[in-house]
């Protein structure tokens, strides 16, 4: 027995530093661009399908800024995670996080002593959602769920205040919404889309068909993604912008809220996730996936559909030439003595 139990801690022991050892691999995962900056429009002049002040479009300015060319990986978090050992997530403080139904993982029960009467929780319920116990950025689906296979994922069960502390850990921060749709626009002027004006199959991943009995998997995926399953979104190389994840931006949002509560608690939403539609046609809100897109969610909001990606300021002395070129991207290599090796993806 004593001889079993030994086996098992070695096992567990090995599969930890395994992981450990792969997370290096997808160190190009936080590869950034730097942007000059400027002026230019954001928002959209669409009157009617304008939700959540998206409309009118107006002029913004932003100074030179880093950022990173794909939301925050599980490999990225899980070295956070692995280093700032007592920073728990608010997914793991409160015990549950919102996972879509369908998705939950065969194991996973529902936390059904949750306040469910909050606004995030009433819109996350409209998304059918639910509150699964255990639902961390480890255990996306809760149960036995694992990230063992999904480690260029992006991570989810992130409350702004956790990807607040990972950013503060890489020396960066939460882009503003300003600087995310400057960044998403990648240089083209007041276009739907990261790539232009005309919508392109096969470069975000959203849900087609009528939500949510009907998903066409039109873009090969139910659930998330890998941040690189498609191909760059825009000039910049910037990928997942639109789709997959939501992705939480600094700016405070601002929205009719319920007395006694602090406004400046809830923070604005970029991107779109899984569960949005290009055309909102089966929303209540009818919200359109697009580079104006937004929402506001509290800041220990967490959800299996919202992730980030951080930012940072250049500063004058950091001395960067845009005189030839208004964008610089700069790719991470992984460290030399780890191979590639290609994972499988699962499909749940
Ligand atoms: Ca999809």
């Amino acid at each position: 027995m004593i001889r079993l139990i030994l086996i098992l801690f070695i096992f567990k022991i090995l599969n930890t530093q395994d992981i450990d050892d792969e997370i290096e691999n997808y160190r190009s995962l936080e590869s950034f661009v730097e942007l000059k900056g400027g002026d230019f429009i954001m928002g959209v002049n669409d009157r009617e399908g304008g939700v959540n002040y998206e409309y009118p479009a107006k002029k913004a300015h932003v100074e030179p800024f880093r950022i990173l060319l794909y939301p925050v990986t599980n490999a990225a978090f899980r070295k956070f995670k692995n280093e700032k050992l007592r920073h728990r997530t608010d997914a793991e403080n409160t015990g549950s996080s919102w996972v879509f139904k369908p998705l939950m993982h065969k194991n996973a029960e529902l936390d059904s002593n949750r306040d469910i009467n909050d606004l995030e929780s009433q819109e996350a319920l409209k998304q059918k959602m639910l509150p699964i116990k255990d639902a961390k950025w480890n255990k996306p689906e809760g149960g036995k769920s694992t990230i063992r296979d999904r480690l260029d994922y992006p991570a989810v069960h992130v409350s702004y205040n956790d990807a607040f502390a990972y950013c503060a850990w890489k020396g960066m921060r939460l882009p503003t919404e300003i600087e995310w749709e400057f960044a998403a626009r990648g240089g083209l002027r007041e276009q739907l889309y990261p790539w232009g004006e005309r919508w392109e199959v096969g470069r975000t991943n959203l849900w087609q068909g009528k939500f949510p009995e009907e998903n066409q998997l039109r873009d090969g995926h139910y659930g998330l993604s890998p941040v690189n399953a498609f191909k760059a979104q825009n000039i910049y190389e910037m990928y997942d912008l639109i789709g997959n994840t939501w992705e939480w931006t600094s700016s405070i949002f601002r929205s009719p809220h319920r007395a006694g509560e602090d406004p400046s608690n809830r923070r604005v939403l970029k991107g779109g996730s899984f569960l949005d539609t290009r055309d909102g046609e089966t929303k209540d809100d009818k919200m359109r996936i697009r580079i104006s897109s937004r929402m506001g969610r509290i800041q220990n909001y967490s959800a299996q559909n919202l992730g980030f990606r951080c930012a940072q300021t250049i500063k004058k002395g950091d001395k960067i030439d845009f005189s030839k070129s208004n964008f610089r991207v700069v790719r991470l290599r992984p460290p030399k003595k780890f191979d590639f090796r290609p994972i499988v993806h699962q499909e749940l």
